[in-house]
């Protein structure tokens, strides 16, 4: 393994080993290899503490800050219990953000005592926006936990820890905490492990695995075009693309359904609103039924499945279809009952379907995954142009705020100088925080 820099080499688009989650659980399983040579728990337990004082990491600026020897049994998961194992946290460019937030790339490594070593290391991947780091025992379906079976571990925590930040969603506003995100600390993770592997076992594994789900998918396809010499394989599972757009999709619906909520709307403990009132599950169904009987046959097999979704978009109108069988109009015609949805519900799921929109109309995110490629920060993908809005938001989005944050765009034409990210945040505080939460918008 190498570790240049990515900004070092061109982007390669070779997926070098790119399975299916089955595929990958039974090949790494048939590719095991003993360890070399046995220690006593004793002496498991000094090479661990030998990590704690190791100095010659290929990142510098690297602390350990735990070197710890776990006894067999002494901690479980998923119901089995865990090897002797060596587990290891530190920190990576620790740092303050331009935002004034501490950062960093913090990790956990745990690796097992090297007569249960089966040679292998496998880098677990993040979930969510990260900010906190998973405990490394290897979860990999099936197979979890991998640190039971042999394998040495890595996780990380994507550069921040949300318990140091006001908002999950902070550290979008620190440029190098958004890299970070992207594809620097699974970067810098990996080498950290690799050594650390290195220094434990006095040799490297003699293969790796990067194994997500959702985020860690996405960390897994940056992982193939940004570090292919890294993993002899990737699980890349559920990968999320375009955060962007997803999360404005999702606010766009939540806006579209709080507007036809029954007042008062209830709240949650932690003071989300319960907006499962306007739209139960029985008119879910119902919509569902009517979408199924316009648009199943359409791709030439009544299956459950629509796959013919441009001649369905063509032909579907919730306000004006009618059910064949009964004639019965899915849009009310007058009291709203079991057999019909009002008039503002289908207006909601037009809405929805219709994609965020700014307060003239104008398109910001296509739904469906038809994104606005301009919309698009690839940065945080891990592809090579960060150069759009990434819409990630600070603080409470309903209300007026909410509103303004649709015409956010408009404000992205002032980037080109000064700092953006205050300046975006000045900018929707003045024209639309009177009544409304603090709001940002990140890069
Ligand atoms: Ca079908």
């Amino acid at each position: 393994m190498t570790s240049r820099h990515p900004q070092q080499r061109p982007i390669s688009l070779r997926l070098r080993l790119l399975f299916s989650a089955s595929v990958a659980a039974v090949a790494v399983a048939a590719l095991g290899t003993p360890a070399a040579h046995a220690q006593s728990p004793t002496d498991t337990a000094g090479a661990c503490a030998k990590l704690a004082t190791l100095s010659d990491f290929p990142l510098g600026a690297t602390q350990i800050t735990l070197a710890k020897f776990n006894a067999r049994g002494s901690a479980s998961a998923n119901g089995v219990a865990l090897p002797d194992h060596c587990q290891v946290q530190g920190i990576i460019n620790k740092r303050v953000g331009v935002d004034g937030y501490p950062y960093g790339s913090s990790f956990e490594v745990r690796l097992p005592a090297p007569a249960d070593w089966n040679g292998r290391f496998m880098f677990q991947g993040g979930g969510g926006t990260e900010g906190a780091v998973p405990p490394a025992i290897g979860i990999a379906g099936t197979l979890s936990p991998t640190l039971a079976h042999g394998w040495a571990v890595a996780s990380q925590d994507g550069g921040h820890e949300n318990k140091d930040l006001p908002h999950p969603s902070q550290f979008f506003l620190d440029p190098q905490a958004a890299v970070d995100h992207a594809y620097r600390s699974i970067d810098v993770t990996t080498q950290t492990a690799k050594h650390l592997i290195n220094a434990f076992y006095s040799r490297k594994p003699n293969r790796s695995y990067f194994v997500g789900c959702s985020t860690g998918g996405r960390q897994g396809m940056v992982m193939s075009q940004r570090f292919p010499d890294y993993y002899d394989g990737i699980v890349a599972g559920a990968p999320v693309y375009d955060g962007q757009a997803v999360g404005l999709s999702g606010l766009w619906a939540d806006k579209a359904i709080q507007a036809i909520t029954p007042a008062p709307i209830q709240k949650l403990p932690n003071g989300n609103p319960i907006l499962y009132p306007a739209f139960p599950e029985a008119d879910q169904k119902l919509f569902t039924s009517a979408l199924l009987a316009a648009c199943d046959g359409l791709d030439g097999r009544v299956d459950g499945v629509i796959d013919n979704l441009r001649a369905c978009q063509a032909k579907f109108d919730p306000a004006t279809f009618a059910f064949p069988d009964t004639g019965q109009s899915l849009q009310c015609t007058g009291a709203k009952t079991s057999a019909c949805l009002s008039p503002a519900q289908i207006n909601a799921v037009k809405m929805i379907h219709q994609g965020p929109r700014n307060s003239i109309g104008g398109r910001i995110k296509a739904p469906a995954g038809a994104a606005v490629r301009d919309f698009a920060d690839k940065a945080r993908l891990g592809g090579e142009r960060p150069r759009a809005l990434a819409h990630r938001i600070v603080g409470d989005p309903s209300g007026s705020a909410g509103r303004c944050l649709f015409d956010a765009p408009a404000a992205a034409s002032f980037s080109q100088g000064g700092n953006f990210q205050k300046f975006v945040c000045a900018r929707i505080q003045k024209d639309c925080n009177g009544a409304g939460a603090p709001i940002c918008l990140g890069w």
